[in-house]
């Protein structure tokens, strides 16, 4: 083989190889590129999954910030107008909507006119909402109603009451609504008085001076003064309630 000759064919081989050599190298490049490609999709699809989740859950929470507000907004305006002055009430329809219905349509209906606060008890209540108020046998007092009788509107989990008491309040026979969110007895609030499950009717306290945790789970609180907190304290035994009215 002549030296020229010999050059020539390394020549070649040296192509070959390079050749050879960028074909691979293609090879990999194409295999990166799927490689890439296939990565991308995937994170694409992900995205895909992910975004309409996350902005389900977005509308999920500002469906119930709606929600909310709405129960928040549901608050009906009431004065009990006495002979020492108007107490202003906000009353929580979200909260106790029957019994807030149910006072409503009693003072819509005039039934409070000329009732007395019966009942008043230093540093704890003063009761009232008896027709039976209203006449001239004391004796009475206290025992009457609008001629029905309800349950209470209470969650007492919200409360925070221990499940045994809550064990024992219903094999006393009183019953729960664990959709609603309750609110403690505090001076201030309004809330139903009764002589044991299913017995509300019209009679209504108004906390004064400390709270009252005992009446939780047994009373619906189902609404607070506002306006009048004084004239609450100074409230005596038998004095006159001229009217209640509802604002709104
Ligand atoms: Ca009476």
């Amino acid at each position: 083989m002549g030296k020229s000759k010999r050059i020539k064919q390394q020549k070649k081989e040296q192509e070959k190889e390079q050749k050879i050599k960028e074909q691979q190298k293609k090879k990999n490049h194409t295999k990166i590129l799927v490689l890439i490609t296939i990565i991308l999709l995937i994170i694409f699809a992900l995205l895909l999954i992910i975004i309409p989740k996350n902005k389900m859950e977005e509308n999920k929470i500002e469906n119930n910030q709606t929600k909310e507000q709405n129960q928040e907004e549901k608050i009906v305006k009431a004065i009990i107008e006495t002979e020492k002055g108007d107490i202003y009430l906000d009353l929580y329809q979200s909260k106790a909507p029957k019994t807030v219905n149910n006072f409503k349509d009693l003072a819509n209906q005039d039934f409070y006119q000329n009732t007395t606060f019966h009942r008043v008890i230093e540093d704890f209540v003063i009761q009232g909402g008896d027709p039976l108020s209203k006449d001239d046998n004391p004796a009475n007092d206290g025992t009457g109603g609008p001629g029905y009788t309800f349950e209470n509107e209470i969650n007492p989990e919200s409360l925070n009451l221990p499940q045994q008491t809550i064990a024992q309040l219903k094999a006393m026979g009183y019953t729960f609504n664990y959709n609603i969110e309750s609110i403690p007895h505090e001076p201030g609030v309004i809330s139903m008085a009764n002589s044991g499950p299913k017995s509300n009717g019209s009679q209504f306290f108004i906390v004064t001076t400390s709270p009252q945790p005992h009446l939780n789970g047994k009373h619906t609180v189902f609404g607070k003064v506002t306006q009048g907190m004084e004239i609450v304290r100074n409230i005596q035994q038998d004095d006159i309630i001229k009217d209640i009215r509802i604002i709104n």
